[in-house]
């Protein structure tokens, strides 16, 4: 590709600080053929507004360079996971996941097996060059047998190794995917259709019909250690003989009320249509703030970050809860992040908490150190306070282990952090909203949701602080 003149793929490819013409692939790479084919299809279906494509790690990794739409790059392996999460948020765009043979087929299977088995609205372009590329040539999943690879330097042993993985025909046996295909880039007649076939699945996706799998044999020169054209006959004899071309599932002619597209319930639905307060609405003066809230499992300190961002939600604010778990399901530690923004929120994750409360002492030392300039500290009484919270960190010691233990309701040590949150105006929501939220986290047991509240206004009046 040295001249990139048509649409879907940018004109220059500016990487490392310099605007080049020319891709970082092989010369003789499929994954070269395969970026151009897919360009051209998604610029003559005029999709490009439309398309996501969520980028491998692996020889694609800079499918971002090249390609002229959206681009979500996943983790090693991760590419159908990220992909089922852009076709669920933005059930209106056209996703298409980009993964290697080692990524799809190796590390990342199972994810991509279950978006598959689920008939995630995506479509997964399968790049198999029998081994994995990038570093270096090693055996992949998709190794024929008897193949050198730099780990397999005598051949593939099926005996040590076992023989090479069918990813086509394993994801036949689900019933979701609706169109199943194996194509290759080795020869000219091959490469028209693959195009016809890269087209297809951006039609289904376009249509919104279901999961769809293209797998393309690729010629990787370097690590088999040929000449391009050697290669591509590699790719033609040998691979094909293990992975024969062809269709293995084509259910697009079906008119689509026939098979209806699953369609996920967005958190919206999901959360908010029982009692239907509407979706949270922007509010630039609202100040973003982030909490961590951090102790043992069973203090239900992940339950008192969900009121937080229930409260906040209440008031229409933008807001996420992150939980973290230990392996135990009681007595190892927990933590969980909440922010709450009057405008949306990038990333669930809170490494400089301007809230932070413990509820014991490795949650402490492990979290104090974190919390932001002007933020606040609050630990619960018991634990004993030899690390210094960093300048210009309020700590406030707070009773609510012994304040709960005191009410007769051990459990409600975290309605009791709640009160010195509501008490010292750390939230920055109404009490209206956290009492309210604190009552709807008991909705299945509503007595409790009323004692709760009771407690909840004993210990922000009775507390010393
Ligand atoms: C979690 C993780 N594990 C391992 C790696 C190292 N790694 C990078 S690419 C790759 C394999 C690439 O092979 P493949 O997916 O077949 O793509 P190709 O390069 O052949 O196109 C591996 C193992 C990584 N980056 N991240
Ligand atoms: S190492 Fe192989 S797969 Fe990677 S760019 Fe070179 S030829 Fe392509």
């Amino acid at each position: 590709m040295a001249t990139i003149e048509q649409k879907g793929m940018y004109r220059t490819f500016p990487r490392s600080g310099k605007d080049v013409s020319f891709t970082h692939y092989c010369p003789g790479c499929g994954h070269g053929i395969i970026n151009k084919l897919i360009a051209e299809a998604c610029a003559e279906l005029g999709l490009q507004d439309r398309t996501i494509f969520v980028d491998p790690v692996g020889c694609g990794v800079f499918t971002y360079y090249y390609w002229d739409a959206a681009h979500i790059s996943a983790a090693h392996g991760r590419a159908s996971a990220a992909a089922t999460g852009a076709c669920r948020a933005r059930p209106d765009a056209v996703t298409i996941a980009y993964q290697g043979d080692g990524d799809l087929g190796a590390i990342g299977f199972n994810n991509a097996f279950q978006a598959a088995s689920r008939g995630e609205r995506f479509g997964c372009i399968f790049v198999n060059n029998s081994l994995y590329g990038m570093t270096g040539g090693q055996m992949a999943p998709t190794t024929l047998d008897g193949e050198t690879t730099t780990t397999t330097p005598f051949g593939r042993d099926p005996a040590l190794t076992g023989h090479p993985l069918h990813v086509c025909e394993v994801f036949s046996q689900l019933k979701a995917p609706v169109y199943i295909a194996r194509v290759s880039v080795a020869d000219t007649r091959r490469i028209m259709q693959a195009k016809q076939a890269i087209r297809k699945v951006f039609e289904i996706e376009r249509d919104g019909r279901g999961y769809a799998l293209l797998e393309i044999l690729a010629p990787c020169p370097t690590n088999f250690k040929m000449s391009p054209d050697k290669a591509a006959a590699f790719c033609m004899n040998e691979m094909e003989k293990e992975f024969p071309l062809g269709v293995f599932r084509d259910e697009t002619r079906e008119p689509l009320a026939v098979r209806p597209v699953p369609r996920a319930a967005s958190c919206r639905e999901l959360f908010a249509e029982k009692d239907a307060v509407p979706a949270a609405a922007d509010d630039p003066a609202f100040p973003e703030r982030r909490f961590k809230f951090a102790g043992y499992g069973g203090q239900g300190i992940l339950s008192l970050g969900l009121c937080i961002a229930e409260a906040a939600r209440l008031e229409r604010r933008h807001t996420l809860w992150f939980p973290s778990y230990g392996p135990e399901q009681r007595g190892g530690s927990a933590n969980c992040s909440v922010v709450v923004s009057g405008t949306p929120i990038g990333s669930p994750t809170v490494e400089h908490p301007d809230v932070l409360v413990c509820m014991n002492r490795p949650a402490y030392e492990r979290f104090v150190g974190d919390v932001k300039k002007g933020g606040t500290v609050v630990v619960d009484e018991t634990v004993p306070v030899e690390v210094q919270p960093p300048e210009g960190v309020s700590l406030v010691r707070w009773p609510a282990i012994r304040m709960a233990e005191e009410f007769g309701v051990p459990k409600a040590a975290n309605t009791m952090m709640l009160a010195a949150l509501k008490k010292f105006k750390l939230t920055g929501l109404s009490d209206a909203s956290l009492e309210e939220a604190l009552v709807a986290s008991f909705r299945k047991k509503p007595e409790l949701g009323e004692k709760n509240r009771e407690l909840l206004r004993r210990a922000e009046s009775g507390a010393r602080s």
